[in-house]
């Protein structure tokens, strides 16, 4: 049975590329189960199809994933470059943090791309930035589609790798390929001022080739992440900079709340993990705590 990639998901179609190169428009046949649950193909996914004509067929089966993310919906995917700009929208943490346990939770590299770097004249803003995101193991870049900053740094992080751009709609994700993917022309849209947020333009997730060797996906800006399923002893392995603190802690099992012995908030006392960090951790775990409380 012929093989292939799905590289795009429009409206209950799925475009399929062949090792050849040939792109075949599918649908879904029935219902497809992994490991129990249900499963949608996804853009990522590898699949096998049956055609049923010109250019067309009907997906038959899907590969088991290496990584999938829900929001943006893509599989197989190695790394995750959270997207968020400096200025319209303003730099806001919480949707990072987000993001990034979403990202660990799934086993994905991340870097964390600041743009629109244009819009702040000084590098006090990305350097206080840094200050947050350098301790846990994330590489920060500072990037403009108008001065071209940063643009090579991204280049070299994408090379050779599948990875996915995410980030709420307006901060540029669309903008940042066309410039690094000659021969694309990807729509961009303006960020509304009375709102102060994106028209989300992207629509649907695409994964394009990279010159250089290597897959990059683009995807519909997304607003709030939540953390359905979640346990609440899982969460502090998704924040690394907690790791070695936690291992110190009194009790096993400790949430790092207000545990006594708890190594993880002393450490925060003394500034060697980010005081805002163990603040959205505790919100998250509230969350994650409230949650199962509801069901
Ligand atoms: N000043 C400045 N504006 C930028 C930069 N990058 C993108 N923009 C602008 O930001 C706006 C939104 O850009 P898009 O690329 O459409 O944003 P997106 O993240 O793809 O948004 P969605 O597709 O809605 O998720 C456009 O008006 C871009 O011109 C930059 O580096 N500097
Ligand atoms: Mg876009
Ligand atoms: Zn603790």
């Amino acid at each position: 049975m012929p093989a292939g990639q799905i590289v795009k998901a429009i409206s209950g179609f799925y475009y399929v590329r062949t090792p050849e190169g040939e792109e075949i428009q599918c649908r879904a046949r029935g219902v497809f189960k992994f490991k129990k649950k249900k499963l949608t193909p996804l853009v990522g996914d590898n699949v096998e199809f049956e055609m049923t004509g010109l250019g067309e067929g009907v997906v038959t089966s899907v590969q088991p994933r290496q990584t999938e993310l829900l929001r943006p919906p893509i599989a197989n995917v190695e790394q995750a470059v959270v997207v968020c700009s400096l200025r319209e929208p303003d730099f806001q943490q919480m949707p990072v943090d987000r993001f990034l346990v979403h990202g660990e939770r799934e086993g994905l590299t991340i870097v964390i791309c600041l743009t629109k770097r244009d819009l702040v004249s000084d590098d006090r803003e990305v350097e206080q930035i840094r200050a947050i995101y350098e301790p846990a193991g994330y590489p920060v870049l500072a990037t403009s589609i108008h001065t071209q900053v940063g643009l090579d740094q991204l280049k070299e992080h994408l090379n050779g790798r599948v990875s996915v751009l995410a980030g709420q709609s307006g901060v540029g994700k669309s903008s940042l390929l066309n410039r690094l993917l000659p021969g694309y022309q990807l729509q961009t849209g303006t960020v509304s001022q009375k709102l102060g947020r994106g028209r989300h333009t992207t629509r649907q997730v695409e994964l394009l080739p990279l010159p250089s060797g290597g897959q990059v996906a683009d995807t519909p800006g997304f607003s709030q992440l939540s953390f359905q399923g979640f346990e609440p002893g899982e969460l502090s392995d998704y924040f690394p900079e907690f790791a070695e603190h936690a291992a110190c802690c009194r009790f096993r099992g400790c949430l790092h709340g207000n545990e006594p012995g708890c190594e993880v908030r002393e450490a925060v006392e003394r500034q060697e993990i980010h005081q805002e960090r163990y603040h959205n951790y505790l919100q998250f775990l509230d969350e994650i705590k409230q949650q199962q409380r509801r069901y």
